[in-house]
């Protein structure tokens, strides 16, 4: 089933056509950009589960072994280009008449250097570091290690600004509204195992939001999406633009 006008006018003549869009990113959307997702590869870092990885209980037994799985992807990040799927939200952006909004899971750039502007990362950035000590933020160096001093406060207790499993996610104060105003919930390749982001169709649906799934496997919660297309970003997320852009 292709989303077309007939099914936005049926969203109701009180909701703008398609005014409001919200696209949710994961890190299926930098799979072709050569960024490893989360549960293909194996999921490991040096024999650990990333999902151990990425605690606080993991940063406070072993600081280094975390600050090494991010300086390797903010490396691997650097080097990385955005993708069309990338590259295509960026139009989309420029060229629709109401707000675009992208939420991504992703700790990666590529949707900036892609061109999106509107971008909230809800789990942080690679780009960032935070010190545990005073709260001052500031770009991360491209590798960060347990020795290195806050430049705000000297204490050593820095970490990657990054939202680690336990760790409340950021921009709730931006998501929240965008979900309530949405017209239209896109999701892209995220295998929706991870909250609070995987409620998110759910509830944008709650509220009178069209929801569609652009994924290379339907994911965890396939049954909150009005509307899935299974094939690579690169692919589905151009066309798609395409289409809202034509319609
Ligand atoms: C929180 C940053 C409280 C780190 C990440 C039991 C039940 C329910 C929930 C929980 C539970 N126990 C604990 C929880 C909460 C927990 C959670 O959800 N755990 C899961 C594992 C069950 N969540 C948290 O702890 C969150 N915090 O809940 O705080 C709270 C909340 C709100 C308000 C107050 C209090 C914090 C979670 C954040 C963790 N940090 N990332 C880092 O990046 O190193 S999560 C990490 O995995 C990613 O950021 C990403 O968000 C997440 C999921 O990964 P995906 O992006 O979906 O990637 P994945 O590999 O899974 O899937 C890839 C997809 O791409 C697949 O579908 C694949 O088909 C597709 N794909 C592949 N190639 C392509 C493609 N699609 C298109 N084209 C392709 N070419």
């Amino acid at each position: 089933m292709r989303y077309s006008k007939a099914d936005a006018e049926n969203l109701g003549a009180d909701r703008c056509l398609l005014q409001n869009i919200v696209i949710l990113t994961g890190a299926g959307i930098s799979a072709e950009s050569g960024l490893g997702t989360f549960r293909e590869s194996d999921g490991l870092w040096e024999h650990h589960r990333v999902e151990d990885v990425a605690t606080p209980e993991a940063f406070e037994a072993d600081p280094d072994l975390v600050h090494r799985f991010y300086n390797v992807r903010r490396d691997q990040s650097a080097k990385a280009r955005p993708n069309a799927a990338h590259i295509a939200l960026a139009r989309l952006e420029a060229g629709h008449p109401g707000r675009v909004r992208i939420i991504t899971q992703n700790v990666d750039d590529l949707h900036e250097r892609a061109g999106s502007r509107a971008v909230t990362h809800m789990h942080g950035a690679l780009s960032g570091a935070l010190c545990h000590g005073c709260g001052h933020r500031w770009p991360a160096p491209a590798v960060m290690s347990s020795t290195d001093t806050c430049p705000a406060c000297g204490a050593t207790q820095t970490r990657p600004d990054i939202v680690w499993f336990g760790e409340i996610p950021y921009g709730a104060e931006v998501i929240d509204p965008a979900l309530a105003a949405a017209d239209l919930f896109v999701a892209i390749g995220t295998s929706g195992q991870v909250y609070p982001a995987a409620a998110y169709a759910q509830h944008a649906a709650r509220m009178g939001a069209h929801t569609i799934e652009l994924n290379l496997a339907t994911s965890a919660n396939a049954r909150d999406f009005a509307e899935i297309h299974i094939g690579p970003a690169t692919e589905l997320v151009p066309e798609w633009v395409e289409h809202v852009l034509t319609e």
